[in-house]
């Protein structure tokens, strides 16, 4: 029980650590690519990024983060094909939003950056919609723990860009 005791308590101290890293600290010790992801963990942020290509694809089918936790999520496109004929966006459903619904939905909304202006309502967060070459970032706060679907609106293109929000 000792030994089980001390174990803990050692996490517990590099657990501290981890979120105790001053500035000068990281200055002297990490290297300017890594600073940004130490300060936002200082800050308990949550860095997510994705990218998006000329095949129609997101790099990941799952993001992950904590409940109530800040989320900076980062879209890049990878290819090189405009925002009207490859336009990418990230938007995040609510629970219990249907999917196909949505997507349908989209395909009318050009106006509106394809979100359905009368299912906004469903929408936890979304990026604007870019094309090659081009990154946009929002920062939103992770819904309640659970699996939420997150989908590229862009008419057809959920069929193979889509995957899990996932809120431990
Ligand atoms: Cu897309």
């Amino acid at each position: 029980m000792k030994k089980f005791m001390l174990v803990l308590s050692v996490i517990t101290l590099n657990a501290c650590n981890n979120t105790a890293k001053n500035e000068k600290a990281i200055e002297n010790h990490y290297p300017e690519t890594e600073r940004a992801t130490i300060r936002a963990e200082n800050r308990n942020e949550e860095v997510i990024t994705i990218n998006g290509d000329d095949d129609m694809k997101f790099d990941k089918t799952e993001l992950k983060a904590k409940e109530g936790q800040t989320v900076k999520l980062m879209l890049k496109h990878v290819g090189k094909a405009p925002v009207g004929a490859m336009g990418h966006n990230v938007v995040i459903l609510a629970q219990g939003t249907d999917f196909n619904a949505f997507a349908n939905a989209a395909i009318d909304a050009k106006d509106n950056d394809y979100i359905p202006k009368r299912m906004e309502n469903a929408v936890i967060a979304k990026t604007n919609i870019i094309g090659g070459g081009q990154i946009t970032e929002i920062t939103f706060i992770a819904p309640a723990k659970g699996s939420y679907d997150f989908l590229c609106s862009f008419p057809g293109h959920c069929i193979y860009m889509k995957g899990k929000f996932i809120v431990a």
